[in-house]
């Protein structure tokens, strides 16, 4: 194939990476999740510089996850439940917040992936079952006001709205989904999204499990 190839998204690469993450003993392993972090990078740069906003913000995340894990304490950086443990252990989560001088936390910077995961399980799930006149700006809207919205200030919420607007149409994004058709991009999103939501509700329970769902 073209030398090019892995700078393109796949969603089959998505599902992969998520899919990998989730260990038989229900751990999350984060370079894996981080991996599917970029492939959705990927996607999110191939609809053009409207949303080049949320990719940095993506990028810069992620960018603090890996510190973490090249770090001298990389090697509790594994999973989401090693770095919690570490984390909690070594008063490092920032219950409150964090002194200027220190690397936002690993926890704290997971929470934002995480609940962002959230909007995308919703959005993925609303263009799943949508219908040929479905407007996916419209389902990313809702999907927004439910699972990041309460997060954001407001020009935050001012900025994705018009990032929304410059969404390609339903029928496109399928098509930039997987060119093999929409038939075939439709069964790949449910298979996506099968990886996604048990990521996400093991991260869910872990994360609740130690009263960090509002870490600051
Ligand atoms: C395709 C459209 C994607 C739009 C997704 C909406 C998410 C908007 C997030 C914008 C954030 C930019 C400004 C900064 C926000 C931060 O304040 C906030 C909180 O962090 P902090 O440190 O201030 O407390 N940051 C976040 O909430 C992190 C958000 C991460 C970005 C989430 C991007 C989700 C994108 C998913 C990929 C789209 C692919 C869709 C189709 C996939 C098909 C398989």
């Amino acid at each position: 194939g073209s030398p090019f190839q892995e700078h393109r998204f796949q969603i089959q690469r998505l599902m992969r990476a998520f899919k990998a993450s989730l260990t038989p003993s229900g751990q999350i392993l984060l370079w894996e999740y981080l991996s599917g972090w970029k492939e959705l990078i990927k996607f999110m740069d191939s609809l053009g510089a409207a949303f080049g906003l949320v990719s940095r913000e993506t990028q810069s995340k992620i960018g603090i996850m890996e510190q973490h894990q090249s770090g001298e304490h990389g090697h509790h950086y594994r999973t989401v439940q090693s770095m919690v443990a570490f984390e909690l252990a070594r008063g490092l989560v920032g219950f409150q917040s964090l002194p200027e001088d220190q690397p936002p936390s690993g926890c704290r910077t997971l929470l934002r992936l995480h609940r962002a995961l959230k909007w995308l399980e919703l959005f993925l799930h609303k263009l799943s079952t949508s219908r040929k006149d479905g407007a996916p700006s419209q389902m990313c809207a809702e999907a927004y006001r439910e699972a990041l919205a309460p997060y954001h200030r407001w020009w935050v919420r001012q900025a994705v709205a018009l990032a929304f607007l410059a969404l390609p149409s339903r029928q496109e994004l399928y098509r930039l989904l997987c060119p093999e058709g929409e038939h075939q991009g439709q069964a790949l999103l449910l298979g996506a999204l099968g990886s996604i939501s048990q990521v996400y509700n093991i991260t869910q329970e872990v994360f609740a499990s130690h009263q960090m769902l509002d870490l600051p």
